[in-house]
């Protein structure tokens, strides 16, 4: 039997649902995607020249939404896998769509929570490792990050998968990583020395970055707007901006016009604004997605944000 791990690259709940995988099945291949056409089409391929094959294959997909623009393909990709006996299990807490639901179900095991209150890690525990003490433990904390509920210590491995996406072999340092905490190495030597060269890069950003944020109010909302760096992670550096500022909400911005939004109360939620973006998602308290303006021209953003939040 071949398992094949696809999960979220970029946080904590992605990468220890990929843990929580490699717990179950320590043979299981392991990729990391973000929500690009480029990585959806990475699960597709896989699955499509694994039909040919004689041995039985299991394919898992956790913390990633579903592409809607990918429906027909992926469906299409689901039945072949079907007729050769290979199981499809998606694991996911993001919101998906009835109709994709409906589509998708009679080809795929779907495990999908959309209640607001869980974790894809927490979701992986339960479907595959219930019981287990250790998988148990490393789904709570995936969920106090995911919910910046701060009632339990962990390394900065928030910081280091951060770090770690900036290189080129950033794919191997994740599955490595993912691998090391399904032993129990929550940090290591390794990550240490990581961690020191990081954190100069995050500081010196860190201080750039602050030297720029914008606040402005818009319908009685204060929100700042911080310039985003590759080696800043923005949840943790969100409650510094919020500390510095106490705005209610933030969006930080990118070159490439995507944008990160967080919140300091719960006047907004997080999730409205990204649905009114460019593949926008996520949850009440961090959502995502990509702006129509340009993305070097700050007034641009701004008003495009202002437009959005008067909508609501
Ligand atoms: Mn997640």
């Amino acid at each position: 039997m071949r398992v094949t791990l696809f999960s979220h690259e970029s946080d904590v709940d992605g990468i220890f649902s990929s843990s929580i995988g490699l717990i179950r099945y320590p043979q299981a291949r392991t990729f990391f995607l973000d929500y690009s056409k480029e990585s959806f089409m990475k699960i597709i391929n896989q699955i499509f020249f694994s039909n040919e094959s004689q041995e039985k294959n299991i394919f898992i997909i956790s913390d990633l939404g579903f592409n809607d623009s990918l429906l027909s393909i992926f469906k299409s990709t689901f039945l072949g896998c079907k007729k050769s006996n290979n199981e499809v299990i998606w694991v996911d807490h993001h919101p998906w769509s009835n109709n994709t639901i409906d589509e998708v179900k009679p080809f795929v095991e779907l495990i999908l929570d959309n209640s607001g209150i869980k974790c894809a890690a927490e979701l992986m525990y339960e479907r595959f490792l219930l019981d287990n003490a250790y998988a148990k433990h490393l789904a709570n904390l995936a969920h106090t990050i995911d919910f910046f509920t701060k009632s339990q210590y962990l390394t900065p491995l928030p910081e280091i998968i951060r770090y770690y996406l900036n290189f080129n072999d950033s794919y191997e340092r994740l599955a490595k990583l993912a691998l090391k905490i399904s032993k129990g190495i929550l940090w290591d030597i390794d990550m240490s020395e990581d961690y020191t060269k990081y954190e100069i890069l995050r500081d010196t950003d860190k201080k750039r970055v602050l030297n720029d944020l914008k606040i402005k109010e818009i319908n009685e909302l204060n929100v700042v707007f911080v310039r985003s760096s590759p080696y800043i992670q923005t949840s943790l550096f969100s409650e510094e901006v919020f500390n510095l500022t106490n705005a209610d909400a933030a969006i930080f911005y990118g070159k490439n016009g995507k944008i990160s939004i967080r919140r300091n109360n719960d006047k907004i939620d997080c999730n409205a604004i990204a649905l009114n973006l460019i593949d926008g998602g996520g949850h009440k308290f961090a959502a995502g997605g990509t702006l129509r303006s340009d993305p070097n021209k700050l007034e641009d953003i701004i008003s495009e944000i202002e437009q959005i939040i008067h909508k609501l």
